[in-house]
């Protein structure tokens, strides 16, 4: 297998574009080689730059639940870009999506959209904040939220992947008001959210952790998060970027039956181009310009092609049994590859839920971020590039989940598991 015009676009792309990325985890630092530049995809496939093909289970990162390129998507893409793509004023697509929305995420009432999921969670706290009038933010170690200033403190992704724990140019005033503690700690949670001496406008968190890899949370400690908050007057932000539409139609707050006040979307709302969201109850939304007091605007946002693209997506999604034969097809595939790492001489901890899955190389069961942490990532590094090299994509970091999409065929799950298997016997045999 070749890669050579991916590394001449590479060198290329480095002269102009800091990393020679758009964005850092792309750069595939951490498991040891250079990114590879894609042509093409479909389905479950993607093609890069040089024609050498791999199953995906990148899928954008959340985004490509139905495959890519799904006919009915690119239709409408075509269609609607036909009558011009951007107005910057009011569109028929944004209320249907926004009613699509609404009908299917429980706790929203009214929702806004923007043009991406770190807009989204960014104005979510500002929301809280102006609507409780108090400062601080609470969040959790290893959750992810965007790269807005607030949320770069013990941060997953790619923070958590090249080791960077907070960040140059964040000033030290806006921090202060950002609390992280630990995941899936029900005392830890108790005792800050009950600690009057603090001025608590928000909670938010993944509801299932997906930048951290995937790391499920025990149904109890949601009901607790949710209890405590609605007793001390703290707004519930789930951070829905990757379980909204994912888990199920109506995200993880309908899997769980957990309904926070603030939801934020992305990835699969956009069906492949960029859109984010925020909705909630009806009480908080209104206090948002123009009808309220807290600003936020966008010239894209509501933008008529990616509304449109969400429409074309959702529409899919709706389709009898699509979430129960996708979890399902997962869950086996899922089983398959715990089996496999029970089977290694080497330790593995298989983590799961619906269509997302992570694979740690460590001997801890992982449930928050410091067990996250204990992860070889030089093994899984190595195990990237022989995945790579069977023709499997997966996200170039332990710190990521990876995702099925309706697309993916038994065969290739058959493949991944073979690969899986062989993988690990390499890394045994090292
Ligand atoms: N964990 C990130 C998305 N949720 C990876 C994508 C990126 O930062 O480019």
């Amino acid at each position: 297998m070749t890669t050579s015009q991916s590394e001449k676009m590479f060198a290329l792309a480095r002269r102009v574009i800091p990393g020679g990325v758009n964005s850092p985890v792309r750069a595939c630092r951490s498991v040891g080689c250079d990114p590879l530049f894609i042509k093409s995809a479909q389905g479950a496939t993607v093609v890069d730059v040089d024609g050498n093909q791999y199953i995906d289970f990148v899928g954008s990162w959340g985004p490509m639940i139905a495959g890519h390129a799904h006919p009915e998507i690119i239709e409408t893409i075509k269609k609607t870009a036909e009558y011009g793509t951007s107005f910057g004023a009011p569109t028929p697509t944004e209320i249907t999506l926004a009613d699509m929305v609404v009908e299917a995420v429980p706790s929203v009432e009214k929702v806004r959209f923007v043009n991406s999921g770190t807009e989204a969670t960014m104005t979510a706290i500002r929301l809280a904040r102006g609507y409780t009038g108090k400062n601080i933010v609470v969040k959790f170690d290893g959750c992810y939220h965007g790269h807005a200033d607030s949320f770069l403190v013990k941060a997953g992704s790619g923070l958590a992947t090249l080791g960077i724990p907070g960040s140059p140019g964040v000033p030290e005033d806006i921090v202060k008001n950002t609390l992280s503690i630990a995941y899936n700690d029900s005392e830890v949670l108790e005792k800050t959210l009950r600690d009057e001496s603090l001025d608590i406008a928000c909670v938010i968190l993944e509801p299932v952790a997906g930048n951290m890899g995937c790391i499920v949370p025990d149904r109890d400690y949601l009901k607790r998060l949710r209890s405590l908050t609605e007793e001390l007057g703290i707004v519930l932000i789930f951070d829905e970027v990757i379980t909204g539409f994912r888990l199920a139609y109506g995200g993880a707050q309908e899997f769980f039956g957990i309904i926070p006040d603030l939801t934020t979307l992305g990835k699969i709302i956009g069906g492949g181009l960029p859109v984010g969201a925020y909705g909630g109850k009806r009480a908080i939304m209104d206090q948002i310009a123009p009808d309220g007091p807290v600003y936020q605007a966008g010239t894209l946002s509501g933008n008529p092609l990616a509304m449109a693209a969400g429409i074309a997506t959702l529409k899919i999604l709706q389709q009898p049994r699509f979430y129960q034969n996708l979890n399902d097809k997962a869950g086996e595939c899922a089983e398959r590859l715990r089996k496999v790492g029970e089977r290694a001489a080497i330790d593995v901890q298989l983590n799961s839920i619906g269509s997302l899955l992570t694979a740690f190389f460590t001997d801890q069961r992982v449930v928050d971020f410091d067990s996250a942490m204990t992860a070889d990532t030089q093994r899984y590094g190595h195990h990237y590039r022989n995945m790579l090299s069977q023709g499997i994509y997966l996200a170039p970091s332990q710190f990521e989940v990876a995702f099925i999409s309706a697309a993916h065929t038994s065969e290739e799950l058959k493949k991944l598991e073979k690969m899986t298997e062989w993988s690990f016997k390499k890394i045994a045999e090292k």
